[in-house]
């Protein structure tokens, strides 16, 4: 049943049908009932598994094809007018090449399947963060999904009205071959298609497709930043709250931080820690120029391998009810299991791929056989987060003190500096570098540069991206401090040298003194950095000899990576702003004691 009077919805929902065929039309109103009929047609057609019901109530199951379990960037785009305009880090393809090659493959894929109708908001809506968009999809796994990460249905229609703005989504399951996938951006026309993939991140196109390529590009335009970051609020004894927010690379333990339970020493002293978001913040300068960011999304898509009671608890509460798993060993009581859960091993199950699998097995190659994909997801309400802040729900977002970029780097970088101004920490930021995980196609372990973790996210010409850090820096009333961290860095046994986890409040209570400008701190090449009496190391036995290797800049290590950044830099020509060669210089001379040629 067609429910809208916005007519432009209206012919372009029969445009896609045309072209797509599917044997009918459902618009999603995101009732309860609506819900209950998804899952019984999903549990018939086999897209869904509905789980234990006692153990795991509300909680459903879901299996992607296996060459479909991670985002597949090498086969997503961004089409605009000018190749320019996509730059030298995005693939590119002409918006008229990219819609004639994406027709073919949506022509006819949706016949004998159903296309929904799923109108959603990213943001509160009413809220001046909020966007609207449609996505039209013949998967039952998306829907459910869309009903968790955004706010989804009829609400959202009548928020369109007539002739509001919205973006347009179109996704199809299609084949599901790798071959014949596309995940393409039009930022010039507010559109994002999607075909041949069933996986999160190229399917759900409220999370990175819009709120973040898309949205980085309206961003630029209207004058505000999307952003890959968590946002979180740290409560410290007195009851003040101060948020910060976090730009790391996916997989490299943002929901963990987000959530993270304080060590005894700072739950006793009366630290909290309150969850806005794990993934995306929309930022915009408000009237007195402050930063103020909130988040657009309304569930959780983390990462389950290596979850537990002991690594994040917060998540092991969130996703005991009302959500979806993806990828995991489904386990014969209908429960699900993954690697690093608390329980131990089950002794039989059907694995992601489908097959029966038992401890202990091992490939023709004699590689263990995995219960669940290392990017195996859990998908759950933001709401049901024990340490969901009150302050996520208003729509004004909460006040930025500080920003923290960060990678996951073996060697290199140390624990945590601050740079000493908003340009160096905008370098800071576009010198970003991490090794690749499991929610990347790719070597893992390479190193690959990845500013302000988007380099798989922006929208547009990352030259213009730094540029548009530099000039909303330049708007603050006082910007927040920037501040780098790697909770990654392994000895020369190739153990991780910090605990991480937990431990990490250590780190994030220096930055907070430094942000207020309670401490002094200390001068390195690379910016500033904490003296050692100024992080509380009570309980963990740190020696000085540990810290000096935390923070150990090693000059054969930063030669290579002074190199590879400016290799990277390089691609960028002359649209790079004139002020990130001027950081790089300046360090190279910080670090090298001269001045040397960059
Ligand atoms: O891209 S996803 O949203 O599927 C996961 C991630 O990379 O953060
Ligand atoms: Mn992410």
């Amino acid at each position: 049943m067609n429910s809208t009077n916005h007519i432009e919805l209206e012919k372009w929902v029969n445009e896609m049908a045309q072209l797509c065929q599917p044997d009918k039309i459902v618009w999603c109103n995101g009732s309860e009932r609506e819900k209950k009929q998804l899952i019984q047609e999903g549990n018939a057609a086999g897209e869904i598994v509905e789980l234990n019901q006692k153990k795991l109530p509300g909680c459903l199951f879901h299996r992607t094809h296996q060459n479909d379990v991670a985002r597949t960037e090498h086969l997503t785009f961004i089409c605009t007018n000018k190749k320019e305009a996509a730059g030298p880090t995005n693939n590119w393809m002409s918006p008229k090449e990219a819609y004639e090659k994406a027709k073919a493959l949506f022509n006819g894929s949706m016949k004998g399947r159903t296309m929904y109708v799923v109108p959603f908001a990213m943001g509160q809506i009413g809220s001046k963060f909020c966007k609207l968009g449609v996505e039209l999809t013949d998967s039952i796994y998306v829907v459910l999904n869309m009903r968790i990460m955004t706010t989804m249905g009829k609400k959202v229609l009548k928020a369109l009205g007539t002739n509001g703005e919205f973006t347009k989504c179109l996704h199809s399951k299609a084949d599901l071959n790798i071959e014949r996938r596309l995940i393409l951006h039009f930022p010039e026309d507010n559109t994002i298609w999607s075909v041949g993939s069933g996986y999160g991140g190229n399917v759900l196109l409220g999370k990175k497709c819009l709120a973040l390529r898309i949205a980085s590009h309206l961003g630029r335009k209207e004058g505000w930043m999307a952003e890959h970051m968590l946002i979180m609020g740290i409560e410290e004894p007195s009851g003040k709250v101060t948020y910060v927010a976090a730009a790391f690379p996916s997989a490299c333990g943002k929901t963990n931080l987000a959530m993270i339970v304080p060590p005894p020493v700072f739950e006793k002293k009366g630290y909290k820690i309150w969850t806005v978001g794990d993934d995306i913040a929309w930022l915009k300068l408000d009237e007195e120029g402050d930063l103020r960011a909130v988040n657009p999304e309304t569930g959780f898509f983390g990462v389950l391998p290596g979850t537990n009671s002991k690594t994040n608890p917060n998540a092991m509460a969130t996703f005991k009810k009302n959500s979806i798993f993806t990828n995991v060993l489904l386990k014969k009581d209908k429960t699900v299991w993954w690697e690093g859960h608390d329980d131990p091993s089950p002794q039989e199950g059907t694995n992601w791929q489908g097959m029966d699998w038992k401890p202990g097995m091992t490939d023709l190659a004699g590689k263990p056989v995995l219960a669940a994909h290392p990017n195996s997801r859990f998908t759950s309400p933001i709401t049901q987060c024990p340490t969901l802040s009150k302050e996520y729900f208003d729509p004004n977002g909460v006040k930025i003190s500080a920003i923290i970029f960060g990678g996951r780097r073996n060697h290199t970088a140390p624990l945590v500096f601050e740079a000493r101004n908003w340009p160096e920490g905008v370098y800071v930021g576009a010198t970003m570098a991490s090794e690749l995980t499991a929610a990347q196609m790719g070597k893992l372990g390479e190193v690959r540069r990845d500013p302000m973790a988007m380099i798989p996210f922006c929208g547009y010409n990352m030259a213009d991206y730094f540029n548009h850090w530099l000039e909303t820096g330049k708007k603050m009333k006082s910007p927040p401090k920037i501040f780098h961290v790697n909770w990654f860095r392994r000895d020369e046994n190739g153990k991780f040298i910090w605990p991480g986890y937990g431990d990490n409040l250590r780190v994030l209570s220096w930055i907070l003194k430094r942000s207020s400008g309670e401490i002094s701190a200390e001068d390195s090449p690379l910016g500033l950095i904490p003296k050692m009496e100024d992080i509380d190391f009570t309980g963990l036995n740190l020696t000085r000899e540990t810290w000096n290797k935390l923070f150990d800049i090693n000059q054969s290590e930063w030669e290579h990576e002074m190199t590879d950044r400016k290799n990277f830099f390089n691609k960028f020509g002359s649209d790079l702003p004139a002020s990130i060669l001027e950081e790089h210089t300046k360090l190279q001379e910080r670090i090298f004691g001269q001045t040397v040629s960059v």
